[in-house]
């Protein structure tokens, strides 16, 4: 099998709502036909590649499906499961569709509302643990404001914070041993969003009271649409221990959020990513939160999912050639100077080091004259993504 045909052993994901999306738009109906769970499974078992498949509690179970109905839908899902041994990676609650969420679900003003919301991700949870969903994602779709004078957004992220701290108890209590993943969004679909980019998150994360069970989901089209560097966002989160989970699409700049096929607006900056993730071998999830053009048919569906995934292998394989390229390997010498005494004057305070390099005498001028082959290395990043020798 050569590198770039997918395998499970790669990890890509879709949700049921990704290549089940029927195509609707604000401005729009469908054009394509409303899909089951189970023949969403069964596209994705014909994608090929393909390791697990995604929902949120209503991609599964519609809102008001009775018993009989929510039995017959998830026997008919686990049945298209095992036909095509996809497994299910993720699992999130739609705390955003229902109007009862108008204004928000753990921010909301409503103490009905917040209480409701909770018990519906409660339930939400023992679905996803039902089939095996390790990884617990939280985006709160309407947790915002169009006029700040709704509510004091300190009272609005503590609401949260607790809706959490209940949840993680609840995680603890249940045995499910999930692992949480929050995803920020900017500007959509409230005026203004509470926790807009993942490192509103990282920030919140400390003040829980699990924080060890709880980190991100970061998502390239919405640190995008914050005008942000999504490469950025995820070395933060990296850093931080805290990269749970990982939302793939596209988005061009200045736009709604348009959840494009990876890599298809900026190929430049998900080769960026890709490297990033393995050159830091992230061992997680690679699941793409993208839907086909409202002009796709089922076919073009099906070429939309290989598309995302064709395009991470291809990248991952154009990170391998830039790491072991003799020009670039020539650049970075000449790029990063190193200096072991400094580095170990300057790493772990003392009285002594510091006195040390209080006495040291820098050359300004000569420092700022030291060469910086940056357009070239980036030309050269340019020319191996376009597979020039
Ligand atoms: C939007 O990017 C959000 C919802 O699709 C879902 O709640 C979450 C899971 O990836 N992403
Ligand atoms: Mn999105
Ligand atoms: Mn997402």
């Amino acid at each position: 099998m050569n590198s770039l045909s997918p395998s499970p052993r790669d990890k890509f994901t879709f949700g049921l709502w990704t290549v089940g999306n029927p195509g609707r738009d604000p401005f729009g109906g469908p054009t394509r036909p409303m899909l089951t769970p189970a023949e969403i499974v069964d596209l994705l078992g014909e994608v090929n590649g393909v390791h697990g498949v995604n929902f949120h509690d209503n991609d599964l179970v519609p809102i008001d499906a009775s018993a009989r109905e929510a039995e017959q839908i998830k026997t008919d899902f686990r049945k298209a499961l095992r036909r095509t041994g996809i497994k299910v990676a993720m699992a999130t609650t739609n705390l955003f569709t229902d109007p009862v969420f108008k204004d928000g679900a753990f921010t909301s003003n409503d103490a009905e509302v917040r209480a409701y919301a909770i018990q519906k991700t409660m339930r939400a949870m023992d679905l996803g643990a039902e089939f095996g969903a390790r990884i617990y994602v939280f985006w709160g779709g309407r947790e915002g404001a169009e006029t700040d004078g709704a509510k004091d957004p300190v009272q609005a992220e503590a609401r949260f914070r607790h809706a959490l701290n209940f949840l993680c108890a609840y995680n603890l209590d249940r045995g499910y041993r999930m692992k949480f993943a929050l995803e920020a969004k900017p500007n959509e679909p409230r005026g203004h969003m509470y926790f807009a980019t993942t490192g509103h998150f990282l920030a919140l994360i400390p003040t829980l009271d699990h924080p060890d069970m709880v980190g991100v989901n970061p998502e390239v089209a919405h640190e995008h649409m914050a005008g942000l560097n999504f490469t950025h966002a995820v070395a933060a989160a990296l850093s931080a221990g805290k990269l749970f989970h990982i939302d793939l699409n596209d988005q061009e700049p200045g736009r709604y959020d348009q959840d494009y096929r990876f890599g298809s607006a900026n190929p430049k900056q998900a080769f960026f990513l890709v490297k990033l993730l393995e050159d830091h071998r992230y061992d997680g999830f690679r699941h793409f939160d993208a839907h086909a053009y409202r002009t796709a048919d089922r076919a073009d569906v099906i070429e939309f999912a290989r598309g995302c995934m064709r395009m991470y292998l291809i990248l991952r394989e154009k990170a391998r050639l830039w790491n072991k390229d003799r020009e670039v390997r020539r650049l970075l010498k000449v790029i990063h100077r190193h200096d072991r005494a400094l580095e170990r004057l300057t790493t772990g305070y003392s009285a002594r080091a510091a006195s040390r390099l209080l006495a040291m005498d820098f050359d300004r001028a000569e420092l700022a004259a030291r060469e910086l082959p940056y357009e070239r290395l980036d030309q050269r990043t340019i020319e191996i993504l376009m597979g020039m020798k």
